[in-house]
């Protein structure tokens, strides 16, 4: 697979928006931008992608999103933006490319549990265990994936989804996929073996044929952390597949 196109920044032009082809703005490493980017994957769905500078964003980010994040999804002049509503939304309007939402009611409640917990507990667990130095927040993060893994236990299932990744699989795995290059359960570990159910999800979810479509190496994202918000943030410069 080719790299992505280069990032734009300040100062470069909006590429000509066509009718009909729906858009994503994205950045190369953004845990939150992959959620969309794994829904188009996953449920086949033609797009072209945008990359944006997030350090120095080009002037006409903010008309595409106030909150100047990505992802962003625009097609037809329709944009909508926040990564799980970009999600939801890529479900929404192609509801029968690969569903990846369950139909039944109590399943859905219970995949918006576990998707509560995501952004409540283990997002900021992990950024906050980032490195392994601050021990509150490594238990917290410990914890957080032992939730999950109690969680994806009960249901019986190798994913979250059921026997194929989903929508709630693809919305955890960012912060998986990070596990290892952050260091934050010790240097190169990912999922502690001792949580078994969860350590299979892993590797499960690192043959999926999207996932395996954005994922970069552990150095890559290593990398990309170490100069990110500095003058030297390297959007364009690591060596990636995608
Ligand atoms: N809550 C947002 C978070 C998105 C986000 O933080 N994106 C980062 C890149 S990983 C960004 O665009 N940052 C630009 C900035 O902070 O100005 C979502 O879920 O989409």
């Amino acid at each position: 697979m080719a790299p992505g196109p280069k990032h734009l920044t300040t100062g470069d032009a909006l590429p000509p928006l066509q009718p009909g082809i729906l858009r994503v703005y994205s950045m190369k490493f953004c845990p939150f931008a992959d959620r969309a980017r794994l829904m188009l994957h996953a449920k086949g769905i033609e797009h072209e992608v945008v990359n944006v500078n997030t350090w120095k964003k080009p002037e006409w980010f903010v008309e595409k999103n106030p909150k100047q994040l990505v992802p962003v999804l625009e097609k037809d002049g329709k944009i909508v933006y926040e990564s799980i509503i970009t999600a939801q939304y890529l479900e929404d309007i192609y509801p029968d490319k690969n569903p990846l939402i369950p139909k039944d009611p109590y399943q859905r409640a219970r995949d918006a549990i576990i998707l509560d917990h995501c952004g409540g507990k283990l997002v900021p667990s992990f950024y906050g265990a980032k490195g392994g130095q601050n021990q509150e927040k490594v238990k917290d993060l410990r914890d957080s994936l032992q939730h999950l893994n109690d969680d994806l236990k009960k249901r019986g299932t190798a994913f979250f989804f059921g026997s194929k990744p989903g929508f709630l699989d693809y919305m955890l795995w960012p912060v998986f996929a990070r596990l290892r290059a952050s260091g934050s359960l010790g240097v190169g570990e990912g999922v502690p073996v001792s949580m078994e159910t969860l350590h299979a999800w892993y590797n499960g979810m690192l043959n999926d044929p999207s996932v395996k479509s954005i994922l970069h190496p552990d150095s890559a994202y290593q990398e990309f952390s170490k100069h990110y918000r500095t003058e030297n943030t390297l959007f364009d410069e690591i060596e990636t597949h995608n």
